[in-house]
C-alpha cells in the first residue's frame, strides 16, 4: 500500500511524455528551494527554455515528432545540468530549470551551454529528416527582494520573452532591477547620513 501511494504521489507531480516533473512539482517546492538558499546565504538561479516556433514545427512535421523533439530536448537539458538541478515542465514546450548554489554569471553559462547543445545538432524524429530546434532562453539569480518562488519564475519568464523579441535562439539575461526600485534602494542610506 505503500509503495502505491508513493508511486501516485510520483505520477501526480511528473509529466508523463518526458518524464521531468510537472509544474505542480515545481510549485510546490520551489519556495521551498529559495528559503533554503536563504538560509545558506547561497544564490539560486532559474531558467526559463521555451523552443522557438514549435507550432510550425508541428505542423511540418506532424504532432509525433513534436513529442519526439519534447523528450530528446528533455534529454540534453538533463544532460548538461546537475544530478541536483530541478528540471520541469510548466506547458507544452516550455521548461523551467532551478540551479541551487548558482550565481549570476555561471546561470548565464548554462543557459548558454544549452542554447547551443539545442542548436548544434539536429533533432531525430521518425519518418522525417533530421530537425533543426533553437530555443530562447531567459535566467535570473535570486534577489533579497524575492518573497516567493514565482517572483524567479516571472523574471525568468520576462527575459524569455526579450529573447524572443530580440531574434529568438539567444540567452537573456533579466535586467539587473527596475529604474523606480534602485531609487528606493538608495533612500534608506540617505536617510541614514
Ligand atoms: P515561439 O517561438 O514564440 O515560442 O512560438 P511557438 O510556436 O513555439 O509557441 P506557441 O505557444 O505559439 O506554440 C506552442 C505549440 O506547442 C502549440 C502546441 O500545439 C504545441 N504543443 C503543446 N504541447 C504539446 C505536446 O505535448 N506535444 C506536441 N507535439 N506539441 C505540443
Ligand atoms: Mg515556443
Ligand atoms: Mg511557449
Amino acid at each position: 500500500m505503500r509503495v502505491n501511494y508513493e508511486q501516485s504521489i510520483a505520477l501526480a507531480s511528473t509529466d508523463p511524455l518526458t518524464g521531468v516533473h510537472n509544474r505542480r512539482y515545481l510549485d510546490t517546492h520551489l519556495d521551498q528551494l529559495l528559503q533554503r538558499a536563504r538560509a545558506n546565504n547561497k544564490p539560486l538561479s532559474v531558467a526559463f527554455c521555451d523552443i522557438d516556433h514549435f507550432k510550425r514545427l508541428n505542423d511540418t512535421h506532424g504532432h509525433a515528432a513534436g513529442d519526439e523533439v519534447l523528450i530528446e530536448f528533455t534529454r540534453r537539458l538533463i544532460r548538461n545540468l546537475r544530478s541536483h538541478d530541478l528540471v520541469a515542465r510548466i506547458g507544452g514546450e516550455e521548461f523551467v530549470v532551478v540551479m541551487p548554489d548558482t550565481p549570476p554569471e555561471r546561470a548565464r553559462r548554462i543557459g548558454e551551454r544549452l542554447r547551443q547543445k539545442v542548436e548544434q545538432e539536429p533533432f531525430a524524429a521518425a519518418g522525417c529528416a533530421p530537425i533543426a530546434v533553437t530555443i530562447s532562453v531567459g535566467v535570473t539569480t535570486s534577489r533579497a527582494s524575492d518573497n516567493f518562488g514565482v517572483d524567479l519564475v516571472k523574471r525568468a519568464d520576462e527575459a524569455m520573452y526579450q529573447a524572443k523579441n530580440s531574434g529568438r535562439n539567444r540567452v537573456i539575461i533579466a535586467p539587473a532591477r527596475r529604474a523606480v526600485a534602485a531609487e528606493r534602494s538608495v533612500t534608506p542610506q540617505e536617510n541614514d547620513g
